[in-house]
């Protein structure tokens, strides 16, 4: 997996990639992430990347010339397989979702696109990005976390990056319902002991268990998600029940079913 990611900050990337999941998958050579500084790509010798808005406004506006400059030649480098899809990453994009990780997972790789100032010229938008993606509904200073965020979530799914398949196919949202609670050693500690049934060593009951506890959790948490999720008759039985217990009457406030 190859990302080329166009920053104006290129030294916000070298923190959160020396480390972790994505740092070892790097190592590994798994991953790749390319950061180019576009401001290399400016006209003028001040190294101006941004302007005025025209029609006037408070704030500055990125230019288009440096942007399509500096994709323009990571294209001709690329050849004909191309660069991958052209991602800017900004407020007004389809906000990033597992789904959406899962489907750029299987490109070989992409351009990301980093905004800062107030906004970037729509011929970016139109003519050179070809997706938009956000990563949730709260302001952020520029686009840089966001692409951070976006390749974290996509590289742990490249094979061979995260321990095993199992270890994804596990993760909240990929099942669709929250995870269940966890514990480890010590069986009991300062008085509160683990749940019996996770020590009994009944695979079966433990299974059933954290089945239930997602679906209780997600439930009392994020009753959106359960409207995805694929629950099996026995599983809506329990989520019906449980509606009841919490006194939620199925027919309010979950779309009717
Ligand atoms: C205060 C300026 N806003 C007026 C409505 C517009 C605005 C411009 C630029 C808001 C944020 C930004 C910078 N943000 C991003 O580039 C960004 C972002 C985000 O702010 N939230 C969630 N996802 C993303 S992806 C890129």
């Amino acid at each position: 997996m190859r990302f080329d990611v166009l920053t104006l900050f290129p030294g916000m990337f070298t923190g959160p990639f020396s480390e972790g999941v994505v740092g070892r998958a790097m190592e590994k050579g798994l991953v790749e992430v390319r950061l180019h500084d576009f401001r290399k790509y400016a006209r003028d010798r001040h190294g101006t990347v941004d302007d005025a808005p025209f029609g006037g406004g408070a704030g500055m506006v990125l230019k288009p010339e440096p942007l399509f400059e500096a994709v323009d030649v990571l294209k001709a480098e690329a050849g004909p397989e191309g660069v991958g899809p052209v991602i800017m990453l900004s407020p007004q994009g389809r906000v990033l979702a597992q789904a959406l990780a899962e489907e750029l997972a299987r490109q070989p790789r992409m351009v990301l696109i980093c905004g800062r100032y107030e906004g970037v010229d729509e011929r970016v938008r139109e003519r050179l990005a070809t997706d938009e993606i956000s990563v949730g509904d709260y302001v952020l200073s520029g686009g840089e976390l966001a692409a951070m965020v976006l390749m974290d979530a996509v590289s742990r799914l490249v094979p061979g990056v995260v321990g095993s398949p199992k270890s994804t196919e596990g993760d909240t949202f990929s099942g669709g319902l929250l995870q269940h609670p966890q514990y480890t050693r010590p069986p009991e500690y300062r008085g509160w002991r683990a749940p019996e049934v996770l020590l009994s060593g009944n695979h079966g009951e433990i299974a059933r268990w954290r089945r239930r506890e997602s679906l209780r959790r997600t439930l009392l948490r994020r009753p959106d998600l359960l409207e995805r999720a694929a629950l099996s008759e026995e599983e809506r039985r329990f989520v019906e029940e449980l509606r009841r217990e919490m006194g939620k009457p199925s027919v309010e406030g979950d779309g009717g079913h």
